[in-house]
């Protein structure tokens, strides 16, 4: 029987490669693609020189949809990450069926519990598994003994099985990043697509989430679909033993905190100071998507705004929308109602030299994003539904030179971690302008009792623990399979 000590690579799968090239005239310039994802193991793999996981190497494999990296690409990251590249092609047809179909008019929606939004396809489905089956042809390729292979997300839920027919002992940890939904959510799905889906699942070893709770959800799932033994958060299947657990994502705690310090920074929390003297700022930032709850946001703030006219003049809401999936009507529609919004709370409340939302349609720079977590009063995070929300967590993280408070969705996977934070209802306009009276009234020492309390739990559990702990979990997990079979 093979033994093992430690994972040789940590070989990742998900959707998308971490960079896009952009050809300039010095040759091509490599751009971090956004999203809470390609931040988390960039981070890991920037650190995984220093790894407190005593079970896996220093080599990373990434394979997912994009470019090969040309020869002139420059970017730091790049040049100091220990990542080798495994671009998947997938023909654009199939992908509009599969990502923009199955994975984006479907699967996000569902699991997001905006059921109204599904749209059911035979077509899609057929491509989601099109799609699954060109990610493991790429991967059966490169994958040998001693990898760990780590897929992500609700894109490649089918890929952990295809992995495990051809690749039979293969270590397979799978993590989802957007939550598992309740079972009353799952079953909406035609039955042969939900079993699919499960037992894709269910060749991986281990799978993480975010919450107890989305971990509750599938077992309840695995337990309305199929026959197997589920017993606490294992599944006995025919031939091996699966493990679920919680693993609530962290951030890179000292990059955000320590960045308030730098030069950079410093220059764009000057400029917030002269631009909006005497002003308390609420800030959020989120990606243009109907889960974080944009509309609702607005909706909470008009109604602070129509009750509390003490504060009229003397708050500034910065409301940042960052670009985002707008080639798909539903999110241009939504866009169009934000503005319009916007444009009627202002044209409501504004004065000659007030104005109460300042929005703005874009993506802010690392900096100066750092600024504004740091210069707010409130940080209003108040998602309809999330996986986790890292943005509540660099809040938090990000809070030195003046403190304020988040303000946070109860719905979010943060929140069962934040619970110093303000939680709200999202859906609630009432609760939601009550609560950001509260944050702007807090006295400091309360602020800063319940902040410490939230950095503390953040700084233990940051990123590198959550990939750790991962790594760690399947490993033993990997450890008891053997122990199974030699008995
Ligand atoms: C998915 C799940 C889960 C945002 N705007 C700017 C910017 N960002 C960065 C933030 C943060 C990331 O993007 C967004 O992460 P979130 O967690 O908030 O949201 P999703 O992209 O929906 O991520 C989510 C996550 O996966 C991880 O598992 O938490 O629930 O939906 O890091 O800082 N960065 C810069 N400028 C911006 O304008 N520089």
């Amino acid at each position: 029987m093979e033994t093992f000590s430690h994972f040789e690579r940590l070989v990742i799968a998900a959707y998308r490669l971490p960079f896009k090239f952009i050809k300039t005239k010095k040759g091509y310039k490599a751009m971090q693609n956004s999203g809470g994802l390609v931040s988390a193991i960039l981070a890991l793999s920037e650190n995984l020189q220093q790894t407190k996981s005593e079970f896996i190497d220093n080599k990373i494999v990434w394979a997912g949809i994009g470019e090969t990296l040309p020869q002139q690409a420059t970017n730091p990251k790049i040049e100091n990450s220990h990542f080798e590249i495994v671009p998947v092609e997938i023909a654009q047809r199939t992908n509009e069926l599969y990502y923009g179909g199955f994975c984006n008019d479907l699967i996000w929606p569902l699991f997001h519990y905006f059921p109204s939004y599904c749209v059911f396809e035979e077509s899609y489905f057929e491509a989601y598994k099109e799609a699954n089956e060109r990610f493991c042809d790429e991967l059966v390729k490169i994958i040998r003994p001693g990898d760990f292979i780590w897929i992500h997300d609700y894109q490649l839920m089918l890929l952990p099985e295809m992995i495990r027919q051809k690749v039979p002992d293969a270590t397979i940890g799978f993590f989802l990043h957007i939550p598992f939904p309740s079972f009353e959510l799952f079953r909406l799905l035609p039955r042969n697509w939900r079993e699919e889906i499960i037992k894709g699942l269910l060749g991986a070893d281990m799978l993480g989430f975010h919450t107890h709770d989305y971990a509750q959800h599938f077992i309840k799932s695995v337990k309305r679909t199929t026959s197997y033994e589920c017993r606490q958060n294992q599944i006995y299947t025919h031939n091996k033993l699966v493990k679920t657990e919680a693993f609530p994502i962290g951030i890179d705690y000292d990059k955000f905190h320590l960045a308030c310090f730098l030069p950079k920074t410093i220059h764009y929390k000057n400029k917030i100071k002269e631009i909006m003297p005497n002003q308390k700022l609420i800030f959020s930032v989120d990606r243009l998507d109907y889960s974080k709850g944009l509309l609702a946001r607005l909706e909470g703030y008009e109604t602070f705004l129509e009750k509390h006219s003490e504060w009229h003049k003397k708050v500034i809401f910065n409301f940042v929308v960052v670009p985002s999936r707008d080639n798909i009507r539903k999110y241009r529609e939504m866009k169009k109602e934000i503005e319009s919004m916007v444009g009627r709370i202002n044209g409501k409340y504004s004065t000659l030299e007030w104005r109460p939302i300042v929005y703005q349609y874009k993506s802010l720079s690392f900096h100066e994003l750092v600024a504004l977590y740091d210069m707010s009063d409130v940080g209003l995070i108040t998602p309809l539904r999330d996986g986790m929300n890292l943005v509540a967590k660099e809040y938090i993280a990000c809070q030195t030179e003046n403190e304020g408070m988040l303000v946070l969705s109860e719905v979010a996977g943060a929140a069962d971690e934040l619970n110093e934070a303000i939680l709200i209802n999202p859906f609630d306009r009432m609760e939601m302008a009550e609560a950001i009276v509260k944050a702007l009234d807090m006295n400091s020492e309360e602020k800063h009792e319940r902040l410490e309390k939230m950095k503390e739990r953040i700084i233990h559990y940051d990123v590198f623990q959550w990939a750790f702990d991962f790594f760690n979990q399947t490993f033993y997990i990997k450890k008891q399979q053997h122990a199974m079979k030699a008995k």
